[in-house]
Order: structure tokens, then sequence, then C-alpha cells
């Protein structure tokens, strides 16, 4: 349509299409030129907005919760960590869900398996453990467990103090798939069939079983705990024998050993060191990334359509920087933080981007 037509058009002319879409709408039918742009955005242009939950303020509800029902009564006691702008979607992006869980001494959270993958970071105290396909793992702070697709799990604590942990998972995205399936155990704990231990020693020293081909879990890795010491202890090296990244500091992403790729086909994660005095560069990618601050403090600075917030962050903190969102990361005596993203999915598909900007706007 050319600028005289638009001049040119009439009320009458307004009337008529408005009747159309009227006439048509009890059809189910809608007319995409009014919708196209939105349809197609020119970049994206996620609903999400950047969220930041402050431990402090946050763990007092969690105790609470504690007091008011138990882990087997509630099957999962877990805030969820909500974006803002996707009230009641349980939602921190538009792919993923984010939650704090609570287990008490010798609390059961029952067996149960979902098509949903699950990762598990965690949070405040030792000793809880979580058990997958006949194995258990023992929770300690930074360490990152995994909750295959389908596999049986539940969550038990012989700790002598609360045990917290941050869950992802992907279940918006399941439910936009329309994907998923859930079966609860018969048994509240799954039987013990291996020694913990025996997955890392199988897949986590840089071997692997002569004859398996396959991962025995698919394309979930066979490593169902990355313990932090490993991961803290690599970061360390690189920080003093390496240049620094000068949008990231130092980051590293976990793999799933038998394929190089990310841990979970749906969930990519990472543990990233921000040297003391570090000046971040801003960055921004397609898949929103949910964090964990690990130890130390630090800020980030997050840009989007020209609405700019901060986020002092101190350990223990959540905050998600949503898709297409510029971030840029500061600290002044240094901090660790793992985070965790849809970029599998976007590379999957072929879509994923990132743009790395080269000075602060
Ligand atoms: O531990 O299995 O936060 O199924 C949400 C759904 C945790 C779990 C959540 C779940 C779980």
């Amino acid at each position: 349509m050319d600028k005289t037509t638009i001049s040119t058009n009439t009320a009458s002319q307004n009337d008529v299409r408005e009747q159309l879409y009227k006439d048509m709408a009890p059809h189910h039918l809608t007319p995409l030129w009014r919708e196209l742009h939105a349809l197609v955005p020119q970049q994206p242009n996620t609903p999400c907005v950047a969220a930041h939950w402050k431990y402090e303020q946050i763990r007092p509800y969690l105790m609470r919760a504690g007091e008011v029902i138990t882990a087997e009564e509630a099957v999962r006691r877990v805030l969820i960590l909500e974006n803002p702008a996707l009230k009641g979607q349980s939602a921190i992006t538009q792919a993923l869900y984010a939650g704090l869980q609570l287990i008490m001494p010798s609390e059961i959270a029952p067996n149960h398996r979902h098509t949903q993958s699950a990762l598990r970071f965690i949070v405040e105290g030792s000793g809880a453990f979580t058990a997958v396909n006949g194995e258990r793992t023992t929770m300690r702070p930074g360490d990152f467990i995994i909750t295959p697709s389908m596999t049986w799990h539940d969550h038990g604590s012989d700790a002598s103090e609360p045990v917290v942990w941050l869950d992802g998972l992907d279940i918006p995205l399941i439910r936009y798939l329309d994907a998923g399936f859930a079966e609860n155990a018969s048994e509240k704990s799954q039987t013990v069939t291996r020694p913990e231990g025996t997955s890392f020693a199988q897949f986590g020293y840089n071997m692997a079983p002569v004859r398996t081909y396959d991962s025995p879990l698919g394309q979930t890795s066979p490593i169902f705990s990355y313990p932090y010491d490993k991961s803290r202890e690599a970061l360390h090296i690189l920080e003093t024998t390496q240049p620094i990244d000068a949008w990231d500091g130092v980051k590293l992403r976990y793999i799933n050993p038998l394929t190089g790729g990310a841990p979970m086909p749906t969930m990519a994660t990472f543990m990233q060191r921000i040297p003391a005095g570090f000046e971040g560069l801003p960055y921004r990618q397609t898949d929103g990334a949910i964090f964990s601050v690990v130890e130390g403090s630090g800020s980030v600075q997050i840009e989007h359509k020209g609405e700019k917030v901060q986020f002092d962050f101190s350990p223990r903190d959540h905050f998600v920087i949503p898709s297409w969102h510029t971030a840029r990361f500061s600290s002044t005596s240094g901090c660790v933080l793992f985070s965790y993203s849809d970029r599998p999915v976007h590379q999957a598909l072929g879509i994923h981007k990132e743009e790395r900007l080269n000075h602060v706007e």
C-alpha cells in the first residue's frame, strides 16, 4: 500500500475493515497485517524483565515454608523465582524455570520422574543428597548436579542443618511444546544400587567405559555431579595464568564428556570468575540467563530499550538477565558466578546470537 492510498483512507474504509474483522472473528480468523510487526520483530522483544532476588531478603520466607509444610507433603518444598513480568507463569524466562528448594534434616522429597530436565545448584548447607538412577550424590555448596529427563529422582537429607539449592528446569519450554509426562514412584526413596561416585569414576576423569559408545542417559551428561572444588580450581588457575576475557572475566562451560556439548539438551551451565578490579565490557545474547552468586560480591548493569538497572549482588543472591538485554559485570573484590540458560536450544535451531560491544555506552 503506498502513501496516497493511506492518506485517502476514508472513515468508511476503516469501518468496512472493522466490519470484516468482526465478521471473521467467530470463525477464528484474524488478519495478519495487524500483528505482523509483533509476530516477526526486528529484534528479540522479550516480555521478561531483569530481576534480582537478594538471599538475605528471601531466606526468611524459605525457612517459614520449612515450618508450615514438610518436604514430603509439598513433594518439593520450593519457592519459585518468578519473573515479575510473567506473573502466574512460574517462569523466570520464557523457556526456563528457577526455584529455591529447601530440605530439612532427615526429610524426604519423594521419588518421581518427569520429562523436564533439572539442574540443582547448591546454595546453602551440606549433606543433603539427591538420588538418580540408584546412585546418590551428596550436595555441597557450589556443586552442580543433574537430574536427566525421565530419570527417577528423590532428595533426602542426612545433614544437621537446612540445605537449600537452586532448581533450574526447562518447565516452561516443555509446557510450550505440550510434551511433558510425569510419574510418581511407589517407594518414597529409591533403592541405592550403585555406590556414590560410580558415575564420576566412569565419566569424570577424562575417561569413559571402553564399550560404552552411547551415553546411558541419551543426550544428557552421564556425570550427575560436577563438584565445586574442581570448577573453582580451574577458574583460579586460569585467572592467574591466562589473559582475562574483557566481557566474561574467566568463564567456562560445563560439558557432557561424551559429546563435548552442554550437559543437558535444553540447558547450558557456566561458572565464571570475575577478578578483583574487573570492569567488564557490555554484551547481549539471545539466551536469557539465570545467575547464582557463589562467592564474593559485584555488580551487573543491565540495559534494555534505554532502561538501565544495576544489581549489587552478594553470595547466594540470584538474578536474571533476559534475552537481548545488554549486561556488563564489575567487581571490586572479585566474585564467582554460576549461571544457566537455554542456549543449547538456540544452538540446535541454529539461531543463537551473541553480540560483544567494544565500548561502554
Ligand atoms: O526436584 O523434581 O523446583 O519436579 C520443580 C519441579 C523441583 C524436582 C522443582 C520438580 C522438582
